[in-house]
């Protein structure tokens, strides 16, 4: 008996164009034999495209479940971003191309962002911040983002971002967390118009948080009114940091860093419980996430990449920081809402700023899917060449839009799994090299030892289990902030006959061509009649009814079956729910995948609740479906959906 029942398959392939696969990077399997027979000499190889200060002596020490990478080894990861391309043939090259969401724009060159990040370090370094002091940086997606994370790295100063949609109380959590000595805000960000109050939450939030000296203020919003309009200042507190800027000397030397070094902590909330502080260090990170850069986007060096990800989420330090930044690309980097002012906002960056290649989450193209082709179409999107996923699974139905309509038949998709804990992408296509097929991330890049395990421990070639990483690899997490305890319980426990697995808490499947697809995660598979059913295959299979824009899946208790489905389901612009459309449905997943999977109930609702970085909250919509108080809100984009799900659910079951 295998861990998870498969239902569904997917039999499109696309294989990569010729024309793409000639000038690709990688074009043949050889990286992956050649890494496979020795892995730690790969990272070693790749960790050479790096500007070291001082070699490694040891390039892997591994006592389970703790590893050191590239031991001895020195670098500094602010230098490998920026002063070595100024240093070559890049100083007038943009580095970071960014909009705001009212319109307003900048761009940085590597020049300048060279003079920014030195004096950013002086800045700091003037009000005592240094090696291994906790920086927290709360700001909108603004170039100052991207300043003050090289700034810290720099001088080796932790920084802990955290993202601009939490609350006060989220803040103050994570802060005292990571005893930060300095918090960098800003008087407001923009999202859909509205200015978010990000230094009023800060006030707020450290009413409790002893170990912060100095807050510093972006100013966002320049205005007439002047400074103080917009952000009351505490005296002996709260610097602007405009002024210490323009104070700040603009040479300063990048402190060599232990590869081993702390570079930054990212708060994860998870689904429950109080946030983990994953720890990620300088050389192994900056290894991993500099490899995968430039391997799975293919990255040239006129290319214009774009990661619509906040820097608040890994996405955004991996891809939209440290890897593009490595390898001396142009970013792109935009502050606000997807829908402002128009639909179409992300086709008409992508068009102005002529987008190459296009980085975002399934949560975002199921939107776009929603809203219309008529919005991309308007724009001239010739110039992309490279499509990206990350986030979620992607069901086959929003990547063959992707394809479709956004890539415009030749751009090839790479759906990448990793976490916050990996640090950077872990199964992908390689675009030069993979066949891909609709909704799988394909096979784990050379260098890692991606795995489905079951139960037991034992690896499964086919058939579904879980996904764990059997050696260790660069870029992973070394530990949870203050609290190794919890790194080896959730990580490194799940099967104690190999302390050496990292589970990453992700059901998955192999299919017989060694295809991973990954199901979501383990505490989301259902058991229907004593089949295990991962809910994303019967996500994919409503999303794939021409009514559909989105849905989520649960399991509620039932009598005979042990479970039964939950379906809650978006319709695309247009489409109106019935009755007679939700029999449609229920009949529709049983055709598709078999009678087990059809579901008990339907709801048609607006929206669905997700975290603020898009992910679907199953935990929530299973609370309501079994009639059960709410749990834990507060990590919700918008508390509001809930409450009217569960209004609804409860006036169809009278
Ligand atoms: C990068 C990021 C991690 C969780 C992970 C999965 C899910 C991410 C994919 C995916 C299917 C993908 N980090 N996930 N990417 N599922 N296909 N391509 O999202 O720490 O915020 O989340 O996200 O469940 O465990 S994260």
């Amino acid at each position: 008996m295998t861990d998870i029942d498969v239902l569904l398959t997917e039999n499109r392939k696309f294989a990569p164009d010729a024309a793409f696969r000639r000038a690709a990077h990688i074009s043949s399997r050889e990286l992956y034999d050649y890494a496979a027979a020795d892995p730690v000499g790969f990272w070693e190889g790749m960790a050479r495209e790096l500007a070291w200060t001082t070699p490694w002596t040891k390039a892997l020490e591994w006592t389970p479940p703790h590893a050191k990478w590239f031991v001895g080894g020195k670098l500094n990861a602010a230098y490998n971003c920026v002063d070595r391309h100024v240093a070559g043939s890049r100083r007038n090259k943009a580095a970071l191309v960014w909009e705001g969401e009212p319109g307003d724009r900048r761009t940085l060159t590597y020049w300048d962002l060279f003079i920014e990040v030195q004096k950013c370090a002086n800045m700091l370094a003037a009000l005592g911040v240094k090696k291994g002091d906790r920086v927290v940086i709360y700001l909108p997606l603004v170039p100052e983002a991207v300043i003050a994370m090289l700034g810290c790295a720099r001088i080796g100063a932790i920084h802990s971002v955290i993202f601009g949609g939490f609350s006060p109380d989220s803040v103050r959590d994570r802060v005292n967390d990571a005893e930060a000595k300095i918090v960098i805000t800003a008087d407001g960000g923009y999202r859909r118009g509205q200015i978010v109050p990000l230094k009023r939450n800060v006030d707020k939030a450290l009413e409790d948080c002893p170990s912060v000296e100095k807050v510093i203020v972006v100013r966002r919003r320049p205005g007439a009114e002047g400074d103080e309009a917009f952000a009351t200042m505490q005296e002996g507190r709260d610097l602007w940091w405009h002024r210490l800027m323009a104070r700040a000397p603009s040479k300063h030397e990048p402190v060599p860093m232990d590869a081993e070094d702390v570079l930054y902590i990212l708060y994860t909330s998870g689904t429950t419980g109080k946030p983990k502080g994953i720890v990620h260090t300088t050389g192994g990170y900056l290894t991993g996430v500099t490899m995968t850069t430039k391997y799975v986007f293919d990255l040239k060096e006129d290319d214009v990449f774009w990661c619509t990800a906040d820097v608040g989420w890994v996405t955004g330090h991996s891809y939209l920081v440290y890897g593009p930044l490595a390898n001396g690309a142009t970013c792109v980097m935009y502050e606000g809402a997807p829908d402002w002012p128009e639909k179409d906002r992300f086709w008409d960056i992508c068009e102005r700023h002529g987008v190459t290649i296009l980085y975002t989450a399934p949560t975002a193209i199921r939107a776009f899917m929603k809203w219309g082709d008529q919005h991309p179409q308007k724009h001239d999107l010739s110039r992309l060449r490279l499509l990206g996923s990350v986030g979620e699974p992607i069901n086959p139905e929003a990547w063959m839009w992707y394809r479709d309509v956004i890539g415009g038949g030749r751009c090839p998709i790479v759906d990448t799994w990793w976490q916050t804990e990996t640090g950077a992408i872990v199964i992908s296509a390689l675009p030069g090299v993979t066949e891909t097929k609709p909704g799988s991330a394909t096979f784990p890049l050379p260098g890692y030892s991606a795995e489905l395990v079951d139960n037991s421990g034992r690896i499964m070639k086919t058939g579904g289990g879980l996904l764990a990483m059997t050696r260790p690899w660069p870029s992973m997490l070394r530990t949870i902030w203050n609290d190794d305890k919890r790194y080896v319980q959730t990580y490194f426990s799940k099967w104690p006959e190999h302390p050496d697995y990292y589970f990453a808490g992700d059901g998955a499947k192999r299919d017989d061509d060694g295809y991973f697809w990954i199901l979501g995660r383990v505490d989301d598979v259902l058991n229907v009649a004593g089949h295990r059913i991962g809910t994303m295959e019967v996500e994919s299979a409503l999303v794939e009814h021409p009514s559909v824009a989105e849905a989520a899946v649960v399991g509620r208790a039932h009598e005979l079956k042990g479970q039964a489905l939950a379906a809650f389901v978006t319709l695309r612009e247009g489409q109106h729910a019935t009755p007679a459309l939700r029999d449609e449905l229920r009949e529709f997943v049983a055709e598709k995948i078999g009678a087990i999977a059809r579901p008990d109930d339907i709801l048609f609702s607006a929206d669905l609740p997700k975290t603020r970085s898009g992910k679907i909250m199953r935990r929530l919509l299973r609370d309501i479906a079994e009639g059960r108080a709410l749990g834990d809100t507060t990590t919700l984009a918008d508390p509001n959906v809930v409450a009217s799900l569960k209004e609804q659910y409860e006036a169809q079951e009278s």
